[in-house]
Protein backbone atom coordinates (compact mmCIF):
# COMPACT_ATOMS: atom_id res chain seq x y z
CA UNK A 1 0.00 0.00 0.00
CA UNK A 2 2.70 2.28 0.83
CA UNK A 3 4.55 1.65 -2.63
CA UNK A 4 5.11 5.02 -3.65
CA UNK A 5 6.46 6.61 -0.35
CA UNK A 6 9.06 3.77 -0.26
CA UNK A 7 10.18 4.87 -3.48
CA UNK A 8 10.23 8.83 -2.98
CA UNK A 9 10.89 8.71 0.84
CA UNK A 10 12.56 5.80 2.57
CA UNK A 11 12.85 7.55 5.76
CA UNK A 12 9.44 8.56 6.22
CA UNK A 13 8.37 4.80 4.62
CA UNK A 14 10.84 3.38 7.49
CA UNK A 15 9.06 5.20 10.19
CA UNK A 16 5.43 4.78 8.65
CA UNK A 17 6.22 0.30 8.47
CA UNK A 18 7.62 0.67 12.25
CA UNK A 19 4.68 2.62 13.40
CA UNK A 20 2.22 0.24 12.02
CA UNK A 21 4.04 -2.26 13.33
CA UNK A 22 4.05 -0.41 17.15
CA UNK A 23 0.16 -0.41 16.87
CA UNK A 24 -0.19 -4.21 15.73
CA UNK A 25 2.31 -5.50 18.24
CA UNK A 26 1.40 -3.63 20.82
CA UNK A 27 -1.50 -3.19 23.59
CA UNK A 28 -3.18 0.50 23.42
CA UNK A 29 -4.89 1.44 26.08
CA UNK A 30 -5.00 5.38 25.68
CA UNK A 31 -8.16 6.23 26.45
CA UNK A 32 -8.46 8.81 23.82
CA UNK A 33 -7.14 6.68 20.46
CA UNK A 34 -8.84 4.57 18.26
CA UNK A 35 -8.14 1.97 15.32
CA UNK A 36 -10.21 3.58 12.51
CA UNK A 37 -11.56 1.16 9.50
CA UNK A 38 -9.86 0.54 6.49
CA UNK A 39 -12.80 3.02 4.17
CA UNK A 40 -11.90 5.88 6.88
CA UNK A 41 -7.80 5.32 6.59
CA UNK A 42 -8.28 4.84 2.91
CA UNK A 43 -10.39 7.96 2.62
CA UNK A 44 -8.44 10.00 4.67
CA UNK A 45 -5.99 9.65 1.77
CA UNK A 46 -7.45 10.69 -1.28
CA UNK A 47 -7.34 13.47 -3.74
CA UNK A 48 -9.56 15.94 -1.94
CA UNK A 49 -6.37 16.65 -0.14
CA UNK A 50 -5.67 18.79 -3.35
CA UNK A 51 -8.70 21.10 -2.94
CA UNK A 52 -9.35 24.58 -1.33
CA UNK A 53 -12.73 25.17 -0.49
CA UNK A 54 -12.72 28.00 1.80
CA UNK A 55 -16.59 28.74 2.86
CA UNK A 56 -19.14 26.20 2.66
CA UNK A 57 -21.28 24.22 0.60
CA UNK A 58 -22.85 26.66 -1.90
CA UNK A 59 -21.14 28.96 -0.52
CA UNK A 60 -17.34 28.68 -1.59
CA UNK A 61 -14.68 30.99 -2.13
CA UNK A 62 -13.33 28.52 -5.01
CA UNK A 63 -14.65 26.96 -8.07
CA UNK A 64 -14.43 23.43 -8.70
CA UNK A 65 -16.03 22.72 -5.53
CA UNK A 66 -18.80 20.47 -6.48
CA UNK A 67 -17.72 17.22 -5.04
CA UNK A 68 -16.15 18.50 -1.93
CA UNK A 69 -19.74 20.17 -1.53
CA UNK A 70 -21.26 16.61 -1.69
CA UNK A 71 -18.37 15.23 1.13
CA UNK A 72 -19.17 17.76 3.30
CA UNK A 73 -22.94 17.76 2.72
CA UNK A 74 -23.25 13.95 3.45
CA UNK A 75 -20.65 15.05 6.67
CA UNK A 76 -23.40 17.03 7.79
CA UNK A 77 -26.39 15.62 7.47
CA UNK A 78 -25.14 12.25 8.82
CA UNK A 79 -23.66 13.79 11.89
CA UNK A 80 -27.17 15.74 12.53
CA UNK A 81 -29.04 12.32 12.09
CA UNK A 82 -26.15 10.69 14.32
CA UNK A 83 -26.55 13.06 17.44
CA UNK A 84 -30.33 14.72 16.64
CA UNK A 85 -28.42 17.90 16.47
CA UNK A 86 -30.26 20.53 14.25
CA UNK A 87 -26.77 22.53 13.17
CA UNK A 88 -23.47 20.75 12.51
CA UNK A 89 -20.21 22.39 11.52
CA UNK A 90 -17.87 19.28 10.75
CA UNK A 91 -14.75 21.82 9.76
CA UNK A 92 -12.85 21.92 12.95
CA UNK A 93 -9.37 20.41 12.22
CA UNK A 94 -9.37 19.29 15.79
CA UNK A 95 -11.30 19.43 19.66
CA UNK A 96 -9.39 22.56 20.53
CA UNK A 97 -10.24 24.57 17.40
CA UNK A 98 -13.93 23.38 17.52
CA UNK A 99 -13.58 24.96 21.06
CA UNK A 100 -12.12 28.10 20.58
CA UNK A 101 -14.88 28.73 17.71
CA UNK A 102 -17.19 28.38 20.22
CA UNK A 103 -15.30 30.67 22.60
CA UNK A 104 -14.67 33.29 19.74
CA UNK A 105 -18.51 32.93 18.50
CA UNK A 106 -19.83 34.77 22.09
CA UNK A 107 -17.25 35.79 24.44
CA UNK A 108 -14.63 38.73 24.29
CA UNK A 109 -12.00 39.09 25.98
CA UNK A 110 -11.50 38.82 29.64
CA UNK A 111 -14.99 37.53 29.89
CA UNK A 112 -15.45 34.93 32.54
CA UNK A 113 -15.34 31.06 32.12
CA UNK A 114 -15.90 28.17 34.62
CA UNK A 115 -14.59 24.85 33.32
CA UNK A 116 -12.98 21.47 34.75
CA UNK A 117 -10.25 21.58 36.39
CA UNK A 118 -7.44 20.19 34.24
CA UNK A 119 -5.98 18.30 37.01
CA UNK A 120 -9.67 16.70 38.00
CA UNK A 121 -9.82 15.67 34.76
CA UNK A 122 -10.97 18.73 32.22
CA UNK A 123 -9.30 19.66 29.36
CA UNK A 124 -6.35 22.72 28.43
CA UNK A 125 -9.17 24.02 26.42
CA UNK A 126 -11.56 24.39 29.25
CA UNK A 127 -9.72 27.45 30.83
CA UNK A 128 -6.09 26.04 31.82
CA UNK A 129 -3.61 29.12 32.42
CA UNK A 130 -1.02 27.78 30.00
CA UNK A 131 -3.74 27.58 27.27
CA UNK A 132 -5.38 30.13 25.15
CA UNK A 133 -8.36 29.76 27.20
CA UNK A 134 -6.90 30.63 29.88
CA UNK A 135 -4.91 33.42 29.28
CA UNK A 136 -7.46 35.31 26.97
CA UNK A 137 -10.24 34.94 29.42
CA UNK A 138 -10.96 35.15 33.36
CA UNK A 139 -11.27 31.35 34.57
CA UNK A 140 -12.29 29.75 37.29
CA UNK A 141 -11.75 25.86 37.35
CA UNK A 142 -14.53 23.47 39.33
CA UNK A 143 -13.48 20.38 41.24
CA UNK A 144 -14.74 16.90 41.96
CA UNK A 145 -15.92 16.07 45.72
CA UNK A 146 -13.03 14.98 47.60
CA UNK A 147 -15.18 12.03 49.16
CA UNK A 148 -16.40 10.68 46.35
CA UNK A 149 -14.72 11.82 43.51
CA UNK A 150 -17.45 12.67 41.52
CA UNK A 151 -18.92 15.70 39.85
CA UNK A 152 -21.04 18.17 42.94
CA UNK A 153 -23.61 20.04 41.36
CA UNK A 154 -24.84 21.51 44.29
CA UNK A 155 -20.52 22.92 44.25
CA UNK A 156 -20.75 23.99 40.89
CA UNK A 157 -23.85 26.02 41.20
CA UNK A 158 -22.58 27.34 44.73
CA UNK A 159 -19.17 28.26 42.27
CA UNK A 160 -21.26 29.72 39.63
CA UNK A 161 -23.61 32.14 41.45
CA UNK A 162 -20.13 33.78 42.96
CA UNK A 163 -18.31 34.20 39.83
CA UNK A 164 -21.36 34.75 37.18
CA UNK A 165 -19.25 33.18 34.26
CA UNK A 166 -20.36 33.96 30.93
CA UNK A 167 -19.50 30.53 29.75
CA UNK A 168 -20.06 27.17 31.85
CA UNK A 169 -17.96 24.00 29.97
CA UNK A 170 -18.44 20.47 30.84
CA UNK A 171 -16.82 17.87 29.61
CA UNK A 172 -13.80 15.74 30.41
CA UNK A 173 -10.90 14.06 28.80
CA UNK A 174 -10.35 11.56 32.16
CA UNK A 175 -13.94 11.50 34.17
CA UNK A 176 -14.89 8.18 34.09
CA UNK A 177 -18.67 8.83 35.61
CA UNK A 178 -21.71 9.92 34.01
CA UNK A 179 -22.34 14.00 33.13
CA UNK A 180 -25.57 15.15 33.77
CA UNK A 181 -26.01 17.61 31.24
CA UNK A 182 -29.52 18.53 32.32
CA UNK A 183 -28.59 19.61 35.78
CA UNK A 184 -26.13 21.80 34.40
CA UNK A 185 -28.23 23.27 31.65
CA UNK A 186 -30.51 24.62 34.89
CA UNK A 187 -26.91 25.51 36.55
CA UNK A 188 -26.51 27.43 33.27
CA UNK A 189 -29.50 28.80 33.51
CA UNK A 190 -29.66 30.09 36.91
CA UNK A 191 -26.60 32.27 36.26
CA UNK A 192 -27.46 33.29 33.06
CA UNK A 193 -24.39 31.26 31.11
CA UNK A 194 -24.07 29.60 27.77
CA UNK A 195 -23.23 25.89 28.38
CA UNK A 196 -20.88 24.28 26.21
CA UNK A 197 -20.57 20.56 26.21
CA UNK A 198 -17.17 18.87 25.16
CA UNK A 199 -18.05 15.53 24.44
CA UNK A 200 -14.79 14.58 22.95
CA UNK A 201 -14.19 11.07 25.30
CA UNK A 202 -17.68 9.80 24.85
CA UNK A 203 -19.18 11.22 21.38
CA UNK A 204 -19.58 7.02 20.47
CA UNK A 205 -21.48 6.63 23.37
CA UNK A 206 -23.24 9.88 23.02
CA UNK A 207 -24.28 8.79 19.31
CA UNK A 208 -25.62 5.09 20.41
CA UNK A 209 -27.95 6.77 23.56
CA UNK A 210 -25.38 4.74 26.25
CA UNK A 211 -24.34 8.01 27.88
CA UNK A 212 -27.36 10.98 28.37
CA UNK A 213 -26.78 13.10 25.12
CA UNK A 214 -25.63 17.05 25.59
CA UNK A 215 -27.56 18.05 22.21
CA UNK A 216 -30.98 19.19 23.91
CA UNK A 217 -29.52 20.97 26.77
CA UNK A 218 -25.93 22.64 25.76
CA UNK A 219 -25.94 25.64 24.13
CA UNK A 220 -23.14 23.87 22.04
CA UNK A 221 -21.73 20.86 21.47
CA UNK A 222 -18.15 20.26 20.73
CA UNK A 223 -16.41 16.86 19.89
CA UNK A 224 -13.30 15.30 18.04
CA UNK A 225 -14.04 12.73 15.73
CA UNK A 226 -11.35 9.85 16.42
CA UNK A 227 -11.51 9.06 19.61
CA UNK A 228 -15.05 6.87 20.58
CA UNK A 229 -16.23 8.03 17.69
CA UNK A 230 -13.37 5.77 15.20
CA UNK A 231 -13.38 8.30 12.58
CA UNK A 232 -10.40 10.28 11.58
CA UNK A 233 -8.43 12.99 13.91
CA UNK A 234 -10.53 16.66 13.48
CA UNK A 235 -13.16 18.19 15.49
CA UNK A 236 -16.58 19.04 15.29
CA UNK A 237 -19.60 21.96 16.47
CA UNK A 238 -23.16 20.94 16.96
CA UNK A 239 -25.84 23.35 18.15
CA UNK A 240 -29.86 23.50 18.04
CA UNK A 241 -29.94 27.29 17.66
CA UNK A 242 -29.79 29.23 14.45
CA UNK A 243 -28.23 32.25 15.45
CA UNK A 244 -25.89 30.61 17.23
CA UNK A 245 -25.17 28.01 14.23
CA UNK A 246 -24.98 31.09 12.59
CA UNK A 247 -21.83 32.83 14.97
CA UNK A 248 -20.33 29.60 15.18
CA UNK A 249 -19.85 29.45 10.83
CA UNK A 250 -18.55 32.66 11.03
CA UNK A 251 -16.00 31.80 14.12
CA UNK A 252 -14.62 28.92 12.30
CA UNK A 253 -14.20 30.50 8.58
CA UNK A 254 -13.31 33.60 8.22
CA UNK A 255 -12.36 33.48 11.94
CA UNK A 256 -9.81 31.02 12.94
CA UNK A 257 -9.40 28.62 9.83
CA UNK A 258 -8.62 29.23 6.01
CA UNK A 259 -9.56 26.22 3.92
CA UNK A 260 -10.95 23.09 5.17
CA UNK A 261 -9.37 19.62 4.82
CA UNK A 262 -11.61 18.32 2.34
CA UNK A 263 -10.13 14.88 2.57
CA UNK A 264 -10.51 14.62 6.25
CA UNK A 265 -14.31 15.93 6.29
CA UNK A 266 -14.67 13.42 3.39
CA UNK A 267 -13.44 10.62 6.13
CA UNK A 268 -15.63 12.33 8.44
CA UNK A 269 -18.64 11.67 6.44
CA UNK A 270 -17.86 7.68 5.87
CA UNK A 271 -16.97 7.90 10.28
CA UNK A 272 -20.49 8.89 10.77
CA UNK A 273 -22.02 6.54 8.22
CA UNK A 274 -20.56 3.86 10.11
CA UNK A 275 -21.88 4.84 13.24
CA UNK A 276 -25.24 4.92 12.26
CA UNK A 277 -24.61 1.03 11.33
CA UNK A 278 -25.74 -1.27 13.41
CA UNK A 279 -22.52 -2.61 14.37
CA UNK A 280 -21.48 0.66 16.24
CA UNK A 281 -23.91 0.48 18.77
CA UNK A 282 -22.81 -3.31 19.56
CA UNK A 283 -19.14 -2.19 19.09
CA UNK A 284 -20.39 0.45 21.86
CA UNK A 285 -21.45 -1.80 24.25
CA UNK A 286 -18.30 -3.75 23.88
CA UNK A 287 -16.17 -0.50 25.09
CA UNK A 288 -17.85 -0.57 27.82
CA UNK A 289 -18.37 -4.15 29.28
CA UNK A 290 -14.59 -4.34 28.33
CA UNK A 291 -13.88 -1.27 30.62
CA UNK A 292 -16.43 -2.78 33.46
CA UNK A 293 -14.63 -5.89 33.21
CA UNK A 294 -10.91 -3.96 32.89
CA UNK A 295 -11.70 -2.12 35.75
CA UNK A 296 -12.71 -5.08 38.63
CA UNK A 297 -9.82 -6.93 37.21
CA UNK A 298 -7.65 -3.61 38.38
CA UNK A 299 -9.92 -3.83 41.77
CA UNK A 300 -9.67 -7.48 42.83
CA UNK A 301 -5.94 -7.22 42.31
CA UNK A 302 -5.75 -4.09 44.92
CA UNK A 303 -5.41 -1.59 42.32
CA UNK A 304 -7.44 1.92 43.82
CA UNK A 305 -9.60 3.51 41.10
CA UNK A 306 -10.64 7.14 41.40
CA UNK A 307 -14.06 7.27 42.26
CA UNK A 308 -14.31 3.28 42.53
CA UNK A 309 -14.84 2.72 39.03
CA UNK A 310 -16.35 3.30 35.89
CA UNK A 311 -19.51 4.26 33.52
CA UNK A 312 -18.10 5.14 30.32
CA UNK A 313 -14.83 3.89 28.15
CA UNK A 314 -11.93 5.10 30.38
CA UNK A 315 -10.73 4.57 34.34
CA UNK A 316 -7.92 6.14 36.44
CA UNK A 317 -5.95 3.98 38.40
CA UNK A 318 -4.77 6.02 41.38
CA UNK A 319 -0.91 4.04 41.98
CA UNK A 320 -0.44 5.23 45.31
CA UNK A 321 -2.21 2.11 46.35
CA UNK A 322 0.95 0.01 45.07
CA UNK A 323 3.49 2.70 45.40
CA UNK A 324 4.83 3.47 42.22
CA UNK A 325 4.40 7.16 40.11
CA UNK A 326 2.42 7.47 37.00
CA UNK A 327 5.69 8.48 35.33
CA UNK A 328 7.27 5.48 36.33
CA UNK A 329 4.40 2.67 35.41
CA UNK A 330 3.93 4.66 32.13
CA UNK A 331 7.84 3.76 31.23
CA UNK A 332 7.28 0.25 32.48
CA UNK A 333 4.34 -0.80 30.48
CA UNK A 334 6.21 0.85 27.30
CA UNK A 335 8.73 -1.66 28.00
CA UNK A 336 5.98 -4.83 27.45
CA UNK A 337 4.58 -2.97 24.66
CA UNK A 338 1.23 -1.66 26.85
CA UNK A 339 0.32 1.73 26.16
CA UNK A 340 -1.12 4.46 28.54
CA UNK A 341 -1.01 7.54 29.41
CA UNK A 342 0.56 8.81 32.83
CA UNK A 343 -2.37 11.01 34.11
CA UNK A 344 -2.86 13.41 37.33
CA UNK A 345 -5.49 12.17 40.01
CA UNK A 346 -8.05 14.72 41.75
CA UNK A 347 -6.48 16.12 44.50
CA UNK A 348 -2.93 15.26 42.90
CA UNK A 349 0.46 16.25 45.06
CA UNK A 350 2.74 15.45 42.10
CA UNK A 351 3.46 17.26 38.83
CA UNK A 352 2.26 16.66 35.63
CA UNK A 353 5.34 15.14 34.48
CA UNK A 354 5.59 12.66 37.20
CA UNK A 355 1.94 12.30 38.36
CA UNK A 356 -0.10 9.79 40.49
CA UNK A 357 -1.94 7.99 38.37
CA UNK A 358 -2.42 6.29 34.82
CA UNK A 359 -4.97 6.89 32.55
CA UNK A 360 -6.77 3.69 30.69
CA UNK A 361 -9.44 3.11 28.09
CA UNK A 362 -10.81 0.11 26.45
CA UNK A 363 -11.99 1.91 22.57
CA UNK A 364 -8.90 0.47 20.49
CA UNK A 365 -8.76 -2.94 21.94
CA UNK A 366 -12.47 -3.26 21.20
CA UNK A 367 -11.53 -2.30 17.83
CA UNK A 368 -9.43 -5.45 17.33
CA UNK A 369 -12.07 -7.43 18.90
CA UNK A 370 -10.97 -8.46 22.24
CA UNK A 371 -13.80 -8.93 24.81
CA UNK A 372 -14.16 -8.86 28.46
CA UNK A 373 -12.20 -12.55 29.03
CA UNK A 374 -9.02 -10.92 26.95
CA UNK A 375 -9.47 -7.72 29.94
CA UNK A 376 -9.02 -10.22 32.83
CA UNK A 377 -5.65 -11.06 31.10
CA UNK A 378 -5.14 -7.51 30.50
CA UNK A 379 -5.83 -6.15 33.95
CA UNK A 380 -3.21 -9.18 35.13
CA UNK A 381 -0.78 -8.17 32.63
CA UNK A 382 -1.08 -4.36 34.09
CA UNK A 383 -0.73 -5.88 37.18
CA UNK A 384 2.47 -7.80 37.48
CA UNK A 385 4.12 -5.12 35.14
CA UNK A 386 3.35 -2.18 37.59
CA UNK A 387 4.10 -3.94 40.63
CA UNK A 388 7.39 -5.87 39.71
CA UNK A 389 10.63 -4.98 40.90
CA UNK A 390 12.47 -2.93 38.60
CA UNK A 391 15.33 -5.75 37.86
CA UNK A 392 12.23 -8.78 37.72
CA UNK A 393 13.16 -9.72 34.09
CA UNK A 394 11.79 -12.73 34.12
CA UNK A 395 8.01 -11.14 35.01
CA UNK A 396 8.41 -8.46 32.05
CA UNK A 397 9.66 -11.41 29.68
CA UNK A 398 6.91 -13.48 30.54
CA UNK A 399 4.20 -10.13 30.47
CA UNK A 400 6.30 -9.54 26.95
CA UNK A 401 5.02 -13.35 25.70
CA UNK A 402 1.37 -12.73 26.85
CA UNK A 403 1.28 -9.12 24.73
CA UNK A 404 2.58 -10.83 21.68
CA UNK A 405 0.29 -13.84 21.99
CA UNK A 406 -3.08 -11.19 22.34
CA UNK A 407 -2.06 -9.23 19.66
CA UNK A 408 -1.23 -12.14 17.62
CA UNK A 409 -4.98 -13.59 18.58
CA UNK A 410 -6.33 -10.44 17.90
CA UNK A 411 -4.62 -9.01 14.50
CA UNK A 412 -4.93 -5.39 13.75
CA UNK A 413 -5.03 -4.16 9.59
CA UNK A 414 -3.70 -7.86 8.41
CA UNK A 415 -3.58 -7.10 5.06
CA UNK A 416 -2.08 -3.81 4.92
CA UNK A 417 1.69 -3.78 4.25
N1 LIG B 1 -5.44 14.89 24.39
C1 LIG B 1 -6.74 14.28 24.50
C2 LIG B 1 -6.76 13.14 25.43
O1 LIG B 1 -5.83 12.38 25.43
O2 LIG B 1 -7.72 12.98 26.17
C3 LIG B 1 -7.77 15.28 24.83
O3 LIG B 1 -7.83 16.19 23.80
Amino acid sequence: MLEHIKKSDPEIHDALTRELGRQRDGLELIASENFVSRAVMETAGTVPTNKYAEGYPGRRYYGGCEYVDVMENLARDRAKELFGAKYVNVQPHSGSGANMAVYFSVLDPGDTLLGMDLSHGGHLTHGSPVNFSGSLYKVEGYQVDRETETLNYDAILEQARELRPKMLVTGASAYSRIIDFSRLREIADEVGAYLLADIAHIAGMVAVGLHPTSIPYAHFTTTTTHKTLRGPRGGMIMTQDKDLAKGIDKAIFPGIQGGPLMHIIAAKAVCFGEALGEDFRLYQENVLANAKALAAGLTDRGLRLVSGGTDNHLMLVDLNSVGVTGKEAEERLDRVQITVNKNTIPFETRSPFVTSGIRIGTPALTSRGMGTGEMEEVADLIYRTVTADEDDTSTLDEVRRRVSALCGAFPLYPDME
